[in-house]
């Protein structure tokens, strides 16, 4: 299997992160490419290929162009207005207040166009981004040129990025872009099945309203983890997109046995939709020592559903999402790569 990789997506390397109060290194670090290409590298997985530049178009197919330019401009508009640390966001129009004025302040633009207060941006943020999508839109034109999986070595992450909002560590929807791209291509069904420890609130958001995209996420019950405010199990799509939106929200300590139940529910799903093209929302913080999830995947369970996602017999890419237990990262993630192709 290859893997996509660009040097771009360590431009992102941000110093602080808000965390239980205190600001902290963040856990989204450039570290966890690394390790993660010592180990394929180690692997006989296959070659590391670069990404070509697509530019911005397949962004704008999924993301609002005032986030983009917001994006883009972010971290120059802080240095202008003065401001010492990190563009961080503070404040939100909540259901207090107004949602439909954007503030000319970099300040209330932050809160206008973020999610959630722990991702702060750095100078190099919008290069990474780029990086990124970049990555996931290769790695799917690959799957689709070749019929033969692939990885994207996507950093930063994509899953939380909302049509017009960044947070939990994300900024473009890396597997949105790859999901709209391909449709773009001719296909009419796409499958994304998001297996990271949190909610895939942006993919789910963009193609809410959609039959063109199924959307399943296994995840920590909303109620007891980020991102808090979606994620239930009632939340099924609507309008043209009814029933085309499954999520599993699984309790803390959550074990392999159970979380492979709603594995296999999710798999019986998208075997019903015959989709053309599975895009796998690859984060493994569901692993039992990350530091801020709280599934309990021992390593050889990576493997074990690697093996079983390979059984749907689709074209399968797979995009990098979360995971922080980042001596681990590399293992895990080759794991699940590994167990598909055996
Ligand atoms: C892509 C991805 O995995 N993003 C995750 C973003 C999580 N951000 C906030 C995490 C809040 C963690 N709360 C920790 C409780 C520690 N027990
Ligand atoms: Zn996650």
């Amino acid at each position: 299997m290859l893997t996509f990789h660009s040097p771009d997506t360590q431009l992102r390397q941000p110093v602080s992160e808000l965390h239980g109060g205190e600001m902290v290194s963040p856990f989204e670090c450039p570290a966890r490419v690394e390790i993660i290409l010592r180990h394929l590298r180690a692997s006989s997985l296959g070659e590391i290929r670069a990404p070509h530049a697509y530019g911005l178009d397949p962004v704008l197919a999924v993301h609002d162009r005032g986030y983009i330019d917001f994006l883009a401009g972010c971290w120059d508009a802080w240095q202008s207005a003065g401001l010492p640390g990190e563009p961080t966001p503070s404040v939100w129009p909540s259901r207090c207040m107004r949602g439909d004025r954007i503030p000319e302040h970099i300040d209330g633009k932050l809160g206008y166009y973020a999610l959630a207060a722990e991702t702060a941006i750095c100078a190099g943020t919008f290069a990474a981004a780029q990086a990124s999508k970049d990555i996931a839109l290769a790695a799917t034109d690959h799957v689709l040129d070749n019929a033969t999986p692939a990885f994207g070595l996507c950093r930063p992450p994509g899953h939380h990025a909302a049509s017009d909002q960044f947070g939990g560590y994300c900024f473009f929807n890396n597997a949105a872009i790859a999901a709209q791209h391909a449709l773009d291509r001719g296909l009419s069904r796409v499958a994304i099945l998001d297996v990271d420890y949190h909610h895939g609130n942006g993919t789910q958001q963009i193609f809410y309203d959609r039959d063109d995209v199924l959307f399943l996420s296994l995840h920590g019950d909303p109620l007891e983890a980020f991102p808090y405010f979606l994620g239930h199990a009632d939340e099924t799509g609507s309008g043209s997109g009814a029933g085309y939106n499954v999520n599993y929200p699984l309790p803390t300590g959550t074990d392999y046995p159970r979380w492979c139940q709603a594995l296999e529910q999710a798999m019986q799903r998208i075997g019903d939709y015959r989709p053309e093209l599975l895009i796998v929302s690859l984060g493994v913080d569901t692993y039992e020592h990350d530091p801020i999830s709280a599934f309990k995947l021992a390593s050889d369970d990576f493997g074990d559903y690697g093996r079983r996602l390979a059984q749907l017999g689709l074209p399968t890419v797979f995009l990098l999402e979360g995971g922080y237990a980042v001596e681990e990262i590399g293992r895990n993630v080759v794991k699940v790569l590994h167990g598909f192709e055996s």
